[in-house]
């Protein structure tokens, strides 16, 4: 693979330890942040609010010996690392939270947040979880005016409609650029490593200048369109194209896309909560902002919602639009709800897509990278 990226990559590469800097003037300058775990969180009532909201899901196994201190050993590394970061006071981003927002999504994690609220002041949103779809919708209008209230006492200012359809339209601008960057990979061959993609959308999660970051995004994409038309190629013809699904993979990322590349595929999509599935569905810039936000938010397509059949409509989508060869589904160790949801996913892949599928339960470790390895060679050899 040649290595021709653009300058701006490395600004996102470097954007989370930037952050740390930046979290900590906004501080001094009297600022708000507000900490945040999940694709569910309304964000644009955060911005609403004039705060900066900033993710504090742990990626690493740093911190997980210390959480275990607290929580069960086979709980998700996602949720213990993320708590560790807490206890210890390693995360400046926890550190220097104001609030943070969770919802009740899988057990493991609102448990957890009960423990986390004797460290930081949390506001926990109750995410309905029911097939009944208008009063599901009714239950989520409210949350998010009871975080609007929240916000507004703890930041002693008044959130108007205006200030949330500003917000509304900053978000959507956001994620229009950064579906123009993931669009790349439809191309045969991509202009883009699935880990360059992946190095891109991380740090994106973590910058606090949207339209500075929306221009180098739209940037980065005219040159590589440019340098594809010109015959650079990083990537060959014929490299089988893989999307991933399942849970949040900014901890096995490093692990597990380079195994991927290596063995000669490549991966044109993620599906899940580091990628695709909340970026995908913009806001209604046209109706009441509350209800709007509540609309886009209950069509995330997570494991938690049962039953879950926005997970398929868009994966239905997606293997169609990014030509994919095969399907990898990453479940962290103990996500339940990931977990028994990789039968449907499977027989859906398998069945009505008539791809190669497989599942790999993981975690923050290095101790299965040598198994992975074989068993991603021996998937991507029957592609
Ligand atoms: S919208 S995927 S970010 S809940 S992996 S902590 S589900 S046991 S992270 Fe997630 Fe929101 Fe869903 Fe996305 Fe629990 Fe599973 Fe752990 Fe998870």
């Amino acid at each position: 693979m040649m290595n021709n990226l653009p300058k701006a990559f490395d600004d996102f590469s470097e954007a989370r330890r930037n952050s740390f800097i930046k979290v900590k003037d906004y501080k001094d300058e009297g600022e708000h942040i507000v900490g945040i775990f999940c694709t569910f969180t309304p964000i644009e009532v955060i911005y609403a609010a004039g705060a900066h909201p900033i993710s504090l899901c742990g990626m690493s196994d740093e911190t997980i010996p210390d959480a275990e201190r607290d929580l069960p050993k086979n709980l998700c590394p996602l949720i213990k690392s993320s708590y560790g970061f807490a206890l210890t006071d390693k995360c400046p981003f926890t550190y220097f939270s104001d609030i943070i927002v969770g919802e009740t999504t899988c057990d493991g994690k609102k448990k957890m947040y009960e423990y986390l609220n004797q460290i930081k002041p949390m506001h926990v949103m109750q995410l309905p979880q029911a097939t009944d779809r208008e009063h599901a919708l009714s239950v989520w209008k409210n949350e998010i005016i009871i975080l609007k209230e929240r916000l507004e006492k703890e930041f002693n200012v008044k959130i108007t409609d205006d200030d949330l359809k500003k917000a509304i339209k900053k978000c959507n601008e956001e994620r229009r650029a950064l579906k123009e960057l993931y669009s790349l990979s439809k191309i045969c061959p991509p202009p883009i490593t699935g880990m360059e993609l992946h190095t891109v959308l991380h740090g994106a999660s973590f910058t606090f200048d949207k339209d500075e970051q929306n221009k180098k995004i739209m940037d980065m994409v005219e040159q590589l369109k440019e340098e594809h038309a010109n015959g650079v190629r990083k990537v060959e013809e014929d490299a089988p194209r893989i999307l991933i699904t399942g849970c949040p993979m900014g901890g096995v990322a490093d692990k597990l896309v380079p195994i991927i590349e290596s063995n000669g595929a490549v991966v044109v999509c993620y599906e899940n909560c580091s990628g695709i599935k909340e970026k995908s569905r913009l806001v209604d810039e046209t109706k009441d902002p509350v209800e709007a936000i509540a609309e886009k938010y209950l069509n995330v397509g997570c494991s938690v919602m049962a039953p879950n059949d926005n997970r398929i409509e868009l994966m239905s989508e997606l293997i169609d639009e990014y030509k994919v060869d095969g399907v990898i589904d990453v479940i962290l160790q103990a996500c339940h709800t990931y977990n028994v949801e990789t039968r449907r996913i499977k027989e859906f892949v398998t069945g009505e897509k008539d791809i190669p599928y497989m599942s790999i339960e993981t975690d923050y470790s290095q101790a299965d990278e040598g198994q992975l390895k074989t068993r991603v060679a021996a998937f991507i050899e029957m592609l």
